[in-house]
This record gives structure tokens, C-alpha cells and sequence, in this order.
């Protein structure tokens, strides 16, 4: 079976599998070589390593399905130059631009493992490095992550208010996510919510406040697909 033929069964499969439980989940491929061609590592869990896995800095394409962030250091460091943004309902693939080639060094999604669940990930640093908090419900107060949060994704449907104080107090914002063909997400940094940085001392989910900012898919779009779908050497 050559490459296009094992793309496309993959494909199937994975929509048989959305089909089969309601919501995919997150998978990712890495290519050695541009148009998802050479050596291929596939992930379907976060990591902070990629040389564990020998397949650091030789990443140059990509095909996958969920809300993924492809870092330029390990660890998901802040120190990154670039965090790659991969965002897809369905199986798609896409070639790195040329200065984010044979450098990344680790990977994680947002969200769980259905793409389709509601989630607010909560980031450390800007770009969603550093540590993480995963809410799945109100949340009153952040014992573990209080007053930390600097960016932002959202997965599901559902809005998704935060709080500068605990028990929902003090300035607040609404993220709404973006809709591409009935999948949803979003990212935001604490200055597009018009917020302080290192503030966010509780969550509720839905929308609670007046303040509302729907996340912009047009803004995110980094790589057209139809770059990476025409085959080739
Ligand atoms: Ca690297
Ligand atoms: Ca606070």
C-alpha cells in the first residue's frame, strides 16, 4: 500500500470511528518531509519530548484531526519562537512553513479526548505554553492555578466566562468559540480579552458576562490546506 492509499484508509477510519462514538478524537501525524511524505510518527496523547520518541527537529508536514500545538523547544516552552497551531474537524494535512521546519520538539492538544467535548484549557504563558489546567465545569476557585492564566482554548460548543476573583467576582469576560462545519474552538490571550495578565481566579461555564469575545477563525487560519493537498516528491 503506498502512502495516498494508507492517508486515505486512515481517513476512513477515523470517520468511522467519529461515526461509530459521536466524537473523534484528537490524532496527529509527523512527516519528515513536506506533503506528508517520508518517515511518519503518529501521536494521539500530549509530549513534552519528542526525542524520547526520536523524532525531534524533523518535523516538516502534518495530517491530523482536533486542536493541536506544535512548539518549537520542549517542554511546550515559553522560550519557543513559534507555536504551530493545527486546527481541524476532519482528517487534513499541511505543510510547516519553511521557518518552522525540522524544529519542532513538542506537541499536546487542547481539550479531551473527543474533539467535540466542552473544555477551557487554561495556559501559564502566552502562545498556550508552559503548564495547564483542563476545566470541564464551574470552578469557584483555583487552588492549583490561581492567578496564572495567560492564554486560553476553548473545545465544544459552549461559552465559557472567567472571573478575576474567586466565586465569579471582579472583572469578567465570555469566550465564545468559532464554528468550522460544526466543530468548535477557540484561543485567546488575556489582552484579547481585555483582561490583566495572571488574574483568572475562577470559571464558569456558558456565558455570564456582558463582555463577549467570539473567537475569529479567520484570524487562525495560518496554512492554507490546498498548499499541502496536491501530492508531489
Ligand atoms: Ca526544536
Ligand atoms: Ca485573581
Amino acid at each position: 500500500m503506498n502512502k495516498l492509499e494508507t492517508t486515505v484508509l486512515l481517513a476512513a477510519v477515523l470517520q468511522w470511528v467519529a461515526m461509530a462514538e459521536g466524537g473523534v478524537a484528537p490524532t496527529l501525524e509527523l512527516f519528515t518531509q513536506t506533503n506528508h511524505n517520508g518517515a511518519v510518527y503518529t501521536i494521539n496523547s500530549p509530549h513534552h519530548n519528542l526525542a524520547n520518541e526520536g523524532f525531534n527537529d524533523v518535523t516538516r508536514s502534518i495530517c491530523g484531526i482536533g486542536l493541536w500545538f506544535l512548539y518549537e523547544d520542549k517542554d511546550y516552552s515559553k522560550h519557543s519562537k513559534f507555536v504551530h497551531t493545527f486546527a481541524s474537524p476532519t482528517y487534513d494535512c499541511e505543510n510547516l512553513e519553511s521557518s518552522q521546519r525540522d524544529k519542532v520538539s513538542s506537541l499536546r492538544y487542547a481539550g479531551m479526548d473527543d474533539i467535540d467535548f466542552p473544555t477551557l484549557t487554561l495556559y501559564h504563558d502566552k502562545n498556550q505554553c508552559g503548564g495547564e489546567f483542563l476545566v470541564l465545569r464551574d470552578t469557584d476557585s483555583l487552588p492549583d492555578f490561581n492567578d496564572k492564566t495567560t492564554t486560553f482554548a476553548v473545545t465544544g460548543s459552549s461559552s465559557w466566562t472567567v472571573y478575576a476573583d474567586a466565586d465569579y467576582g471582579g472583572d469578567s469576560a465570555c469566550m465564545t468559540p468559532g464554528e468550522d462545519g460544526g466543530w468548535y474552538y477557540g484561543v485567546w490571550t488575556y489582552s484579547e480579552l481585555n483582561m490583566k495578565n495572571d488574574v483568572v481566579s475562577s470559571v464558569r461555564k456558558g456565558c455570564h458576562s456582558d463582555r463577549v469575545f467570539e473567537f475569529d477563525l479567520s484570524s487562525d487560519q495560518q496554512n492554507p490546506a490546498s498548499n499541502s493537498t496536491e501530492g508531489g516528491i
